[in-house]
C-alpha cells in the first residue's frame, strides 16, 4: 500500500489541500453547528473545502464520495448517515490512494485500513451517562418508572449506541421500563409527532429519553399541548447541549443533557493536513464532553457558542 506520494490530485494550486467533505444533512442544531465549524476551520486552515450535503440519504453520500474520487481531492472526510454499507466505496477511495477520515459517526466495516482515522464522540458512553443520571434521580424509590425513548435516525451510529448505552445502565434495576421506543429522525418535527402519539397511547409516562435536543424540544411542544408540564410531570433527558436545548434545561423544561460536541472542525483540518503529509495519525480521536444539570446550564448558557 504505497503512501500517497505523488498523488497530489488537484493540489496543483500552490500546495493547497483539497478536502472533500460529505455531510449528513441539516437535521438538527448540532448538525448546523458542525457544518459551521467545518467550514470556518477549513477557511482558517487554508484548506480548499468541497462541501456536499447528503440530505439524510446514504445514496447521495455514496455519489458525493465517488465524485470526490473522480475529482481526485487530496483527502475525503464524511459523517456517515448510517453505519453499514460503506465497504465498496471506501475500497474505491483506497484504490485511488485517497485517504479517508470518518467524522462524527462510525462505520461498521471490519477492515479498518479503509480509513485513516475516526474523530468523534463515544456515543455508548453518552447513553450510559443518560442512564446513570436516571438511576441517581430515582435512587431509593421502588415504583415503576415508565420511560419512552425517541431514537435518532435508524441505523445511525449515535442512534444505535445511545440506545445501547442507556439500556445497559438501566437494566440493572427492573423498576425502569422502556414502554415505547421509536425513531424521531433526530428532528424537531418528528420528535413532536411521535411524542404526541406516545402521549395518546400511554397516560402515565414518567420519563422521556431523547437521543438529541431537537427531538426533545419537539416533544416538549407535544407535552405542553397535552396539558402536562415538561421537566416536572415528565422528566426529560437529551443529548447534544446545543443552545436551544441548554435554554430549555435552564428554564426547567429539560432535566439533564449529556453533551456531544459538534466543534470537530479544527481537529479535522489538523488530521487532514497530517494524512496528506503521509504522517501517522491515531485511528481514533475522541471528543471531550461533559454533562449539564439545570443549574449548570444556567451558568454555562451565557458563554455557549452554538
Ligand atoms: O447528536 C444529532 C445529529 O451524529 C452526533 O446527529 C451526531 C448526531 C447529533 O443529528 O443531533
Amino acid at each position: 500500500g504505497g503512501e500517497d506520494a505523488g498523488s497530489g490530485g488537484s493540489g496543483s494550486g500552490g500546495g493547497k489541500i483539497t478536502l472533500g467533505f460529505s455531510q449528513v444533512g441539516a437535521e438538527s442544531g448540532w448538525r448546523t453547528a458542525n457544518t459551521k465549524s467545518i467550514q470556518e476551520s477549513a477557511a482558517t486552515a487554508g484548506i480548499d473545502l468541497k462541501f456536499s450535503d447528503a440530505q439524510g440519504k446514504q445514496e447521495n453520500q455514496i455519489k458525493a464520495l465517488r465524485s470526490f474520487i473522480a475529482q481526485r481531492v487530496d483527502v475525503i472526510a464524511f459523517s456517515p448517515v448510517v453505519e453499514s454499507g460503506w465497504d465498496t466505496v471506501l475500497k474505491e477511495a483506497k484504490d485511488a490512494d485517497i485517504p479517508v477520515i470518518l467524522t462524527d459517526r462510525a462505520v461498521d466495516s471490519q477492515d479498518t485500513s479503509l480509513y485513516k482515522s475516526f474523530i468523534g464522540s463515544d456515543f455508548v458512553l453518552e447513553g450510559k451517562k443518560a442512564g446513570e443520571w436516571l438511576v441517581k434521580e430515582y435512587e431509593g424509590k421502588t415504583d415503576t418508572v415508565n420511560i419512552v425513548e425517541l431514537q435518532g435516525t435508524p441505523g445511525a451510529a449515535p442512534a444505535n449506541d445511545r440506545k445501547a448505552g442507556f439500556a445497559d445502565v438501566i437494566k440493572a434495576d427492573p423498576k425502569f421500563k422502556v414502554i415505547a421506543s421509536q425513531t424521531g429522525q433526530f428532528t424537531r418535527t418528528d420528535g413532536k409527532e411521535v411524542m404526541e402519539a406516545f402521549l395518546k397511547t400511554y397516560p402515565d409516562i414518567d420519563v422521556l429519553y431523547a437521543h438529541n435536543d431537537d427531538m426533545g424540544l419537539g416533544a416538549i411542544e407535544a407535552i405542553e399541548a397535552a396539558g402536562k408540564k415538561p421537566g416536572t410531570d415528565i422528566k426529560i433527558i437529551t443529548v447534544d447541549a446545543v443552545k436551544d436545548g441548554m435554554t430549555a434545561l435552564a428554564g426547567g423544561k429539560i432535566n439533564y443533557i449529556v453533551e456531544c460536541s459538534p466543534l470537530l472542525g479544527p481537529q479535522l483540518m489538523d488530521l487532514a493536513k497530517k494524512v496528506k503529509a503521509g504522517e501517522q495519525v491515531p485511528q481514533r480521536v475522541l471528543t471531550e464532553e461533559t454533562t449539564f444539570t439545570q443549574e449548570q446550564a444556567k451558568a454555562a448558557l451565557p458563554d455557549r457558542k452554538y
